[in-house]
């Protein structure tokens, strides 16, 4: 497997999907098309039918209960999209229709407290506090072959987006307890999400707490809320009566950071209004990975099934930028995405990174299903359920 956590060139970041998308084929002069999507986008999403079946009598704490149901999962053009905005959708079409089955989900990402409770009951040390071995990263400068992550270090000064090596560095030294590097930490820091974590340490943190990371259907049904074809979790408006929904970034990408909506750069979880399930920041903050491969042409691939049943992501990855990695999805987008670069902010769209790559922008939350829920509650009898 060829990896990029520390490649000699920097690593791919999902905030740097703009690139990979505007050498995919999609020009400006597709822009003549959009009033004719504009109509056709209204029939493609059709309504969301939530299973009727009543929420479980208790949920696990910290959790919410999403119905599931039948749904359309994807992302059109809205009106007025730029050609920037436009980039983001092309990989989260066509819309296509999925059911998938009730489950609960973490009403906010990860904290920090949360997980440094995981690590203390288990000992547990995170891919970037590991020194990568050679033979896994033959590409990597042999500076690079220590223990560190990928951060976001942004230039004093406007630069060409079209290189982003200019604003994501690997630091040695960086991890979740020091999300800036060495000399950063995360005292005062403990309902912050978790960042810098691999999807092997998200997947050992889900398995300790009786849990599973959500496919990418699941974390779609539920950070659309109940909602049907809307661009953004909360509705049709970016800032509805000109409030600030997510934290994302203003002023100027990357070099200023101008805080605008309240937090320049990361913010603690649950800052902003819930969605319709009562998820907190499924939109901005910090990305969040799933459980599917991630493959640009996957949708299409459902959409000649007709309904998909659950859909559990491709048998394999493919991205045609990096072939050969092996990249989930990310969803949500983060405190970096801005509409002059990347706005995947909006609900139906897709990130994607490396399993073995965490950043200062990447985070998680997990789902629980019905059995793992009896599970923990019978298990609550001799001994109080772990993760709470
Ligand atoms: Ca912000
Ligand atoms: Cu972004």
């Amino acid at each position: 497997m060829r990896s990029s956590r520390v490649a000699a060139k920097a690593p791919e970041v999902s905030a740097t999907d703009a690139n990979e998308n505007a050498a995919s084929g999609m020009k400006r002069a597709d822009a003549g098309a959009k009033s004719s999507l504009v109509a056709v986008k209204r029939v493609v999403f059709e309504p969301t039918a939530p299973n009727p079946t009543p929420a479980p009598a208790k949920s696990p704490q910290g959790m919410a209960w999403i119905p599931g149901g039948e749904f359309s999962m994807g992302a059109q053009d809205p009106p007025e999209m730029d050609d920037v905005g436009m980039k983001a959708t092309v990989d989260s079409r066509p819309i296509h229709r999925v059911y998938v089955d009730g489950f609960f989900m973490d009403k906010t990402d990860v904290t920090n407290a949360e997980f440094e409770k995981f690590v203390k009951a288990t000992g547990y040390v995170t891919v970037a506090e590991r020194k990568p071995r050679a033979e896994d990263y033959p590409d990597a400068p042999p500076e690079n072959l220590v223990a560190g992550s990928v951060v976001f270090a942004p230039p004093n000064h406007p630069v060409p987006l079209d290189n982003y090596f200019q604003w994501w560095t690997y630091v040695p030294g960086a991890n979740w307890r020091h999300p800036l590097g060495p000399n950063s930490s995360i005292v005062g820091k403990d309902n912050y999400p978790v960042v810098h974590v691999a999807y092997e340490d998200v997947q050992a943190y889900a398995k300790w707490a009786g849990k599973r990371l959500p496919t990418e259907a699941e974390w779609e049904f539920a950070a659309r809320g109940g909602l049907a074809g809307k661009p953004y979790v909360w509705g049709d408006e970016f800032r509805p009566h000109g409030k600030w929904m997510a934290n994302t970034h203003q002023g100027h990408f990357p070099d200023k950071d101008a805080g605008e909506d309240g937090y320049t750069g990361i913010a603690p979880v649950a800052q902003f209004p819930a969605n319709g399930y009562g998820l907190y920041d499924m939109a901005g903050n910090v990305w969040q990975w799933t459980s599917d491969w991630y493959r640009p042409d996957y949708y299409q691939q459902l959409k000649s099934m007709g309904v998909a049943r659950n859909p559990q992501g491709p048998d394999s990855a493919y991205d045609p930028a990096e072939p050969g990695h092996a990249k989930k999805v990310h969803r949500g987008g983060s405190f970096l995405c801005t509409d002059q670069y990347c706005s995947r902010y909006m609900v139906g769209t897709r990130g994607k990174g490396d399993v073995d790559t965490g950043t200062n922008h990447l985070g998680f939350r997990c789902v629980m299903t019905i059995q793992q829920w009896e599970t923990a509650q019978k298990g609550a009898v001799s001994h109080s359920s772990p993760g709470q």
